[in-house]
């Protein structure tokens, strides 16, 4: 068939071996995340069909073997032929390096970096690819394999009437060294896409089991303002429904929803052309500029009587914000190291500017809205200057700044943070075997007694007076919040070694969360980890002791004794049932222990998690940590 049919442009096959040679440049990686990014580029064309206002359902399908098949109701790929070049658009789109679904006229599509890189790309890394269009009432199929075109395109019968395009693809299991997609990680995109993409409908069926096939839809006609309320699920919010803005006639399309809640942290995501750019950028700076001149031009006006000389902040008017942004840029910048962030430096004036405008006349016509947010801004503020000036009484000085190492801390003697280990200890006891077992060059133990403070439910002001928080911060040296700088870090593990039941995951929950919303980078830089104490001690005759970390490890240990051997088996309840020997062998020995290391893959879901975790409403909380604690964390990979 391939001979037969003797492809006739030679240069694109040369492009698409490129792909082939250096995958990572066009995708990315070749990991799990790069496999997941060649269902990205697909549906993105489907995306731009929907843009074009031509479709209207996109379904996913994982199909056995690991195969993804998309499907769109749009107009289907064009189906001529150029006369001379006997080659059809199909054969274009799917061979043609950065032949976006539309060529050029793909105004908004989002140039390399993120996704973008074409739909070309997807079918130089699979094993197999099928397009199938259905269009003036035929359904016309061409086959690849590995970018290679394996015929002509074929019309293979009468269509039912409708149009659209179905691509089903096989990643090629040599280029990729994760080739098992993940559920969970297409839902949440899928998700997120159909939020963004109000009143299209998304669905995603997994057919990997026959037995036991899953399916999803999703169709969000509130767009982003419904973005925002899941969001907020657990959270109380401030009023009815987000503040929800569109400007579909400035130059470029913008979109926010916002909504306050009771928290005290500020909640952003922002995209650009259905992108999440993760670390923000000039549209991010662009609106928080506009938010703070328009609120406090109301300010003035709105604020409560006998508190009118209260400055308000910038910070004060962000405390318990939940915003989604979402810009469509013709010619995107991204920036950093990940490319996560929106570098083109007129978007900030013109997000500034237009947004700004549209808030304001917002606020003009529901003036009982913008009178309760200066009221919630003003108590963020009187809330600030009273903790401030108390403790400016108490201490004279920041409680950050001065306050030396903590007592408990029984340091390590090495002043090279890389090879430094502080290990966060629940209890005295199992902190006391911890400083005895520790090899005290490079291990720092700081025992906690007891449960740390929940920081979700308290403002950072409330949060320095807690001894624990303030002996925390103080050990890891990088101060907190928009002051914490990365690279004053003492320790580069700082490991969380708490009893392997549930008070020990709630504590490993509150330590995480006060990570997670006050030492960000921690997190994002992988220096967090969970040590992972044994559950089990196998004793059998004089010599034979295993330590063992599962009920699966222990039951194993126990099936491989030899017939009829005694044993003995001894649950450790918590760390302090262990001597600092045990202690130091099974959990804190490099060459021995096993850690977790925390990502948050999935800042929206960690978010979610600990805002549900850590709020007010008590019964999923309590239900939530008895049940899972371990999964979710497991889920959220943290
Ligand atoms: C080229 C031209 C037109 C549509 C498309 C490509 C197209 C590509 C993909 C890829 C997945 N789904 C798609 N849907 C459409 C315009 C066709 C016209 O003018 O009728």
């Amino acid at each position: 068939m391939a001979e037969e049919y003797s492809g006739s442009n030679i240069t694109v096959l040369e492009g698409l071996e490129a792909v082939r040679v250096r995958p990572a440049m066009y995708i990315g990686s070749t990991d799990t995340r790069g496999l997941h990014h060649l269902v990205w580029e697909v549906i993105d064309n489907s995306i731009d069909e929907a843009l074009a206002g031509f479709c209207t359902h996109i379904e996913i399908e994982v199909l056995p073997g690991n195969g993804i098949r998309v499907t769109d109701n749009g107009r289907g790929i064009p189906t001529d032929i150029h006369p001379k070049e006997h080659i059809g658009t199909i054969e274009v789109v799917m061979t043609k390096l950065h032949a976006g679904g539309k060529f050029d006229s793909n105004s908004y599509k989002v140039s390399a970096g993120l996704h973008g890189v074409g739909v070309s790309c997807v079918n130089a890394l699979s094993d197999k690819l099928i397009v199938r269009v259905r269009r003036n009432g035929r359904v016309v199929e061409q086959e690849f394999a590995r970018g290679v075109p394996q015929g002509p395109q074929k019309d293979i019968g009468e269509s039912d009437g409708s149009t659209g395009t179905t691509v089903e693809f096989y990643p090629d299991g040599t280029i990729f060294s994760e080739t098992v997609y993940d559920y969970d990680v297409l839902r949440t995109r899928i998700r997120e896409v159909a939020y963004l993409m109000s009143g299209l409908r998304l669905s995603l069926t997994d057919r990997r089991n026959p037995e036991n096939i899953q399916t999803e839809s999703f169709c969000f006609p509130g767009g982003v303002s419904d973005f925002v309320r899941f969001i907020d699920e657990h959270r109380t919010p401030l009023f009815d429904a987000p503040i929800h803005l569109v400007i579909t006639d400035g130059q470029y399309p913008l979109e926010v929803a916002m909504w306050y809640n009771d928290s005290y942290s500020e909640n952003f995501y922002s995209f650009v052309n259905n992108v999440n750019t993760y670390d923000g950028g000039t549209h991010v700076t662009g609106f928080k500029t506009a938010l703070t001149r328009v609120i406090t031009k109301y300010s003035a006006d709105n604020m409560p009587k006998g508190k009118k000389n209260i400055t308000i902040t910038s910070d004060d008017i962000r405390e318990g914000l939940t915003a989604v942004i979402a810009i469509k840029v013709s010619q995107p910048q991204f920036e950093g190291q990940t490319k996560r962030k929106l570098g083109n430096s007129e978007i900030a004036s013109y997000v500034n500017s237009a947004f700004g405008a549209k808030l304001d006349e917002f606020f003009n016509e529901n003036p009982k809205l913008i009178a309760m947010i200066i009221d919630k801004v003003a108590g963020a503020a009187i809330a600030r200057e009273a903790a401030h000036r108390a403790r400016d009484l108490a201490r004279r000085r920041s409680p950050l700044e001065g306050g030396g190492l903590p007592g408990k801390l029984a340091d390590c003697s090495s002043r090279h943070p890389e090879e430094c280990e502080l290990f966060i200890v629940e209890g005295d006891s199992a902190g006391g075997s911890a400083k005895t077992g520790r090899d005290r060059h490079f291990q720092a133990i700081l025992p906690l007694r007891g449960k740390i403070l929940n920081v979700e439910k308290v403002r950072v002001d409330r949060m320095l007076e807690s001894e624990a928080i303030r002996d925390l911060a103080n050990a890891i040296g990088c101060g907190i919040g928009q002051e914490f700088k990365i690279e004053k870090l003492r320790y580069h593990k700082i490991i969380i070694m708490t009893d392997a039941d549930v008070d020990g995951s709630h504590i490993q929950t509150l330590l995480l969360t006060f990570f997670f919303r006050h030492m960000r980078p921690l997190v994002d830089n992988g220096h967090v980890f969970l040590a992972q104490p044994p559950l089990y001690k196998l004793t059998s005759g004089k010599k034979h002791e295993e330590y063992l970390f599962s009920d699966d490890e222990r039951n194993q240990a126990i099936a491989r004794l030899p017939e009829g051997a005694k044993y003995e088996v001894q649950r450790y309840k918590g760390l302090g049932e262990m001597n600092a020997d045990e202690l130091a062998e099974t959990t804190m020995q490099p060459e021995r222990r096993v850690m977790k290391q925390c990502h948050v893959e999935d800042a929206m879901l960690a978010d979610q998690v600990f805002s549900m975790l850590m709020g007010e409403e008590v019964k999923p909380r309590r239900k939530f940590i008895e049940d899972n604690a371990y999964k979710v964390m497991d889920k959220l990979d943290i």
